[in-house]
């Protein structure tokens, strides 16, 4: 299979004043480019994973049969594509509230507040570069938590919803360590919630 780059839904000034437009367009073209770029080079080196999807080697990765570097790297790599597509699908320069998810945040946290205050905690405290995430478990409730680098809910069975890129690649050139002020902005270009 070949993978590609889902193309970017809006420019990359679209998110300004939150998110700028040189951060969006090294970070969409660059990194997000690169991730995929080193996931696809791994997964042509194995017949069988040519036949699955990139969300289906993420759901499998405990039960793929190949070398340790290259389990590495699709870990990597592969969560790496599949993070960052959710993460640009998510946010957009108009709001397209889902409904339906704001029902079951309320219902799972309390509030849409709540929710948000909860998730803003994980996104601060997160140390070192990861993720902090909005999933659906298979009994079908919502959770949040933080993972690792470029670490995939997939892995866990979970559905992921939302995600929020805390490496610093995502946010360095415009707020420098004021990690808090990307957090802010980061929830102003979410578009769902
Ligand atoms: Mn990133």
């Amino acid at each position: 299979m070949k993978f590609e780059l889902p193309k970017l839904p809006y420019s990359f000034e679209a998110l300004e004043p939150h998110l700028d437009a040189q951060t969006v367009e090294i970070h969409y073209s660059k990194h997000h480019q690169t991730y995929l770029n080193n996931f696809q080079a791994v997964v042509d080196k194995y017949p069988e994973l040519a036949e699955m999807t990139a969300e289906e080697i993420l759901t499998n990765l405990e039960k793929l049969n190949v070398d340790d570097a290259d389990w590495t790297k699709l870990k990597n790599m592969g969560g790496g594509y599949l993070n960052h597509n959710l993460y640009w699908q998510t946010m957009g320069p108009n709001k397209e509230i889902d409904e339906k998810l704001v029902e079951k945040i309320i219902t799972d946290f309390g509030s849409v507040e709540k929710f948000k205050e909860d998730f803003t905690n994980l996104a601060t405290t997160l140390f070192g570069s990861g993720w902090v995430w909005l999933v659906e478990e298979p009994n079908g409730k919502l959770n949040i938590y933080q993972l690792p680098n470029q670490d995939s809910p997939l892995t866990l069975g979970h559905k992921p919803i939302l995600a929020l890129d805390v490496w610093e690649h995502a946010y360095y050139l415009k707020y420098q360590n004021k990690r808090a002020d990307y957090i802010n902005a980061w929830w102003q270009a979410v578009k769902i919630i």
